[in-house]
């Protein structure tokens, strides 16, 4: 797809904290605004609404509507279209799509939605029905890395900017899409490992249920994870890595599966909370009891969570699927003509069991 040539530049570490603090000005007076608006006291929704202040990933470029190509409107008057990838099953889906509703239903901006139900060839006529229903722009949560290609030709086309969140796709910032906004998913798998290596005590074999093929966020999480066992504890062994899908149906018969080939396995390092619970109704199953195999898993639903409390499982980092109030502010400053960073970090948490019954509710 082509485009006339495009500018974008390195941000300096003194640019980078000055967008920073210029878009979280403006999401703070909105969220000031929404304050007052609520009487001084936040709503719960806009407590719960998740990160305001955009956060540049390190050494991010920046991207203008001038570069990309497309015209300034004033998002109150805009349509946008967003494209969810997996069937709302897994609680992570679930708050992600409130996320993106409740910001649009705050900021009064009409919204088209689409789920693709797990089915990258529906995510592909999703996005394709969106714009031919008129979506001024997009925000796309991608099931795949790769494949969009169909896509960004038909936005190219209409000159819809598009806004990518959670996954990577493999093309171009500032050319076929504007800004991704992720978490830090290698970052996410040094953390889990850090969990099971205070866990077990560094020592032993663990196993690892993969995510889904074909993204990311399985090969980030996975090698953050591997990185720092190797760096950290040398004596943890990963001696088992089988793929659940992110489903708990298929973390559960994975599971199975992993505790009689590997009776002696020490850990298993869900790659999220859907697999990981599955897990622990495997172990279940088989009468194991809470704390025989430490449990570490991504994401930071309730369910998860609560299995923290209960002991069944050993720790959880947060995914944060907040991301309504990041991509919003986004696409409101990249159409006022204003510089937006190509690569948007949002912030994670974390629970263990000193934290998991008071930040319980935190969890999603
Ligand atoms: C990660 C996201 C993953 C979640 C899973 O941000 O892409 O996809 O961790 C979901 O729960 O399936």
């Amino acid at each position: 797809m082509q485009r006339t040539t495009h500018r974008s530049r390195l941000l300096t570490r003194p640019a980078l904290i000055a967008l920073a603090a210029a878009m979280a000005v403006t999401a703070t007076s909105c969220a000031k605004s929404e304050d007052d608006a609520a009487g001084g006291k936040k709503s719960t929704a806009a407590a719960d609404a998740g990160q305001k202040v955009v956060t540049p990933k390190p050494g991010s470029k920046t991207c203008t509507i001038d570069a990309y190509g497309g015209k300034k409107i004033d998002l109150k008057d805009a349509t946008v279209g967003f494209s969810q990838s997996e069937k709302e099953a897994n609680p992570f889906r679930i708050a992600e799509t409130q996320s993106i509703e409740d910001e649009a239903a705050e900021r009064g901006v009409k919204l088209l939605t689409a789920n693709a139900q797990s089915q990258f060839s529906k995510q592909i006529s999703d996005v394709q029905d969106l714009l031919a229903k008129g979506a001024d722009l997009l925000v796309i949560a991608p099931l795949n890395s790769d494949g969009w290609d169909p896509v960004l030709q038909a936005a190219a086309a209409k000159k819809v900017p598009i806004v990518t969140i959670d996954r990577k796709i493999n093309a171009t910032a500032c050319k076929d899409y504007v800004s991704f906004i992720a978490s830090d998913f290698v970052e996410q798998g040094r953390r889990a490992a850090d969990h099971m290596i205070e866990a077990t005590g560094g020592k032993g074999e663990v196993a690892i249920l993969l995510g889904s093929a074909g993204n990311n966020v399985t090969t980030e999480r996975t090698q953050g994870f591997k990185e720092r066992v190797a760096e950290k504890a040398p004596g943890l062994k990963v001696v088992f890595e089988q793929t659940g899908d992110f489903t708990r149906e298929k973390g559960q018969q994975v599971t199975e599966q992993l505790i009689q080939s590997k009776p002696g396995i020490k850990g298993i390092y869900a790659e999220n909370d859907e697999m990981g619970l599955g897990a622990v109704a495997a172990l279940k199953g088989a009468g194991k009891k809470a704390g025989d195999i430490e449990i570490v898993t991504v994401d930071g639903t309730r369910n998860a969570v609560q299995g923290v409390v209960d002991g069944w499982i050993s720790g959880v980092i947060e995914s944060n699927p907040r991301f309504g109030p990041l991509a919003f502010q986004t696409l409101d400053t990249f159409t006022q003509g204003k510089e937006v960073p190509q690569d948007i970090v949002i912030q994670d948490s974390a629970y263990s069991p000193d934290n998991a019954e008071r930040d319980l509710g935190k969890a999603y």
